[in-house]
């Protein structure tokens, strides 16, 4: 028997084969839940659906979740076909890549509102429309990442967002924990993705965790994958707003 046996997760940010939700996804078909994937744009549209039967979800639909009609047609055609969820992934994050270079102090107005909209308030949207179809049980899971806590060069207004993020996790727990409904954020260390491509010193940052790190390693989306397992399944019934780091331990470092 596998831990989420009958569990139903729905799953946002799964864009290709490498993305952390992937993995999530996989881990959670495995301990016999079922998995339905959105996907942000048409363009990903055939990929998803592809991975998506491999998983033999029935399934699959888009969410660009700046749109709160899309974000209503996804609720709903999950309300038709399953009248309740369990489980809900959040690994949604995007900036102009502008931002994502030089110094925060130059982050335009739009800039930071599309990477709040897109990385923060799309997880209050989401959760708004899950919890009433969590009954008396559920479990929301989203990434952040260490640049919310600490400077770390170029990460700027995504920073910035992620410590907003942060902040959504432990009050959306305050809000749902009275129905039992648990949301927690795992803090990923850096992992070759869509969302790392073209960072630049990418390379270097993997190479400095990989000699700091307690593990001296560098994390991978399974790593992920096992302690979002942990959360979605009852195995973590007494914890909620928390932020757990999966990142070989560098974040304890002080030198
Ligand atoms: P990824 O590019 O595979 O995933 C990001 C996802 O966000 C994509 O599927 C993309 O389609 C989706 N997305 C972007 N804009 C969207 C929109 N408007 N509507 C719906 N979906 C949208 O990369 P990933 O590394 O798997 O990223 C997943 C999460 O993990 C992100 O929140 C990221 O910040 C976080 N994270 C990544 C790392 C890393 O090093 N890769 C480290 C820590 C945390
Ligand atoms: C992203 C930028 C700068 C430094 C970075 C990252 N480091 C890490 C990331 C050190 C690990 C990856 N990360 C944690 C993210 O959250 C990435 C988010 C992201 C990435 C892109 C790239 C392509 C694009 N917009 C993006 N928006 C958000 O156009």
């Amino acid at each position: 028997m596998g831990l989420l046996e009958g569990k139903r997760a729905v799953i946002f940010g799964v864009a290709n084969e490498r993305s952390i939700a992937w993995a999530i996804a996989k881990t959670l078909h495995k301990e016999g839940a079922r998995c339905a994937l959105t996907y942000a744009t048409e363009r990903l549209k055939e990929r998803v659906e592809t991975l998506a039967h491999s998983l033999n979800s029935e399934i699959v639909l888009p969410c660009d979740v700046t749109s709160d009609e899309q974000i209503n047609s996804t609720f709903s055609a999950i309300k038709d076909k399953w009248q309740t969820m369990d489980i809900l992934i959040h690994s949604v994050a995007f900036a102009k890549k502008e931002e994502l270079k030089g110094k925060l102090l130059d982050t335009t107005r739009e800039g930071f509102q599309i990477a709040m909209d897109v990385s923060v308030y799309s997880l209050i949207a989401l959760s708004r429309q899950a919890f009433p179809l969590m009954e008396n049980t559920g479990s929301i899971i989203t990434l952040t990442y260490y640049g919310s806590q600490k400077v770390v060069p170029n990460y700027n207004v995504m920073g910035v967002a992620k410590a907003g993020l942060e902040a959504v996790v432990r009050y959306l727990a305050e809000d749902m924990g009275p129905r039992g409904v648990r949301i927690n954020a795992i803090s990923a260390g850096p992992v070759k993705t869509l969302a790392a491509m073209g960072i630049s010193g990418f390379g270097e940052i993997l190479k400095r965790v990989e000699e700091r790190a307690p593990l001296r390693r560098n994390i991978t989306q399974e790593d992920v994958a096992g302690v979002a397992l942990f959360l979605a399944s009852p195995l973590s019934e007494g914890v909620t707003g928390e932020v757990i780091y999966v990142d070989a331990g560098y974040n304890i470092m002080g030198l």
